[in-house]
């Protein structure tokens, strides 16, 4: 076994130059982390996409809420490289579904998918209607910033866009669930259109669409089964060795 850490950190010097405070991190015994695991799992194993909300207003503290949290994602270099924009605006939600319905028309009338991706979909009976576009109270559009663009003109590269919008998006649709509202992963594809009816800057892409409600009482979902843990991990516990002679 190897020392614990030969190097200390932060070393004099890097503290010297930038702030570091101890973390507190939340820590529970053995009991209550089971407990907790499993509670977590059931919340997240609940959750489902919807495509059919209920027009009920959402608070805008709750949509607010929702981003805090997606903010607290780790990103490259702390960069934080995400813009969330949300409307409740009917005109603006409008404006969007029609957009989006032209793309959707094309992707699925004038076969844009192939057919291996349509007999992919097809379980899930998707068509180029979006209504949900219009129904759902909110939209939130996660735009990946893919270069920082300060106040005072200067470009600064971000790191692990994607990656860290994924993560970011990911926290988000947690957050709703968590607290009991709906949404969609939508990416209607091609999507440059968000970035001009958003009146959004040169350095930002939309990467993905979040209609967000209460779902539709009532409403049903695809019955579909999640992997079992045995298909999506893996447990290596000894280096590969090819002179063991089998
Ligand atoms: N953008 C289309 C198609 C679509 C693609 C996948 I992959 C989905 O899981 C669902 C839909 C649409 O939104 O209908």
């Amino acid at each position: 076994m190897s020392e614990l850490y030969e190097h200390p950190y932060p070393s004099a010097a890097l503290a010297a130059e930038h702030p570091f405070v101890e973390y507190h991190a939340p820590a529970f015994d053995a009991e209550e982390m089971a407990a907790r695991a499993a509670a977590f799992y059931e919340l997240m194993e609940s959750r489902r996409s919807v495509r059919l909300f209920s027009d009920e207003p959402v608070d805008a503290s709750l949509i607010e809420q929702a981003i805090m949290t997606a903010s607290t994602a780790p990103s490259g270099a702390h960069k934080q490289p995400w813009t969330f924009v949300a409307t409740s605006s009917a005109e603006v939600k409008a404006a969007i579904r029609a957009a989006a319905e032209e793309e959707e028309k094309v992707n699925y009338l004038e076969n844009r998918m192939n057919d291996e991706w349509q007999e992919a979909l097809a379980p899930i009976g998707t068509d180029w209607h979006k209504e949900f576009l219009e129904v759902a109270p909110w939209i939130v559009v996660l735009f990946e910033q893919r270069y920082e663009q300060r106040p005072d003109g200067e470009r600064r590269k971000n790191y692990y866009v994607k990656e860290s919008c994924g993560i970011a998006a990911g926290m988000f649709i947690a957050a709703l669930h968590n607290m009991g509202l709906a949404t969609l992963t939508h990416t209607p594809s091609p999507m440059a259109f968000l970035t001009k009816t958003l009146g959004r800057p040169e350095n930002e892409r939309p990467f993905v669409l979040f209609p967000i409600g209460r779902p539709l009482p009532g409403v049903q979902v695809p019955d579909l089964a999640r992997k079992p843990l045995e298909d999506v991990m893996v447990r290596v516990d000894h280096l590969p060795n090819e002179d063991k002679g089998v």
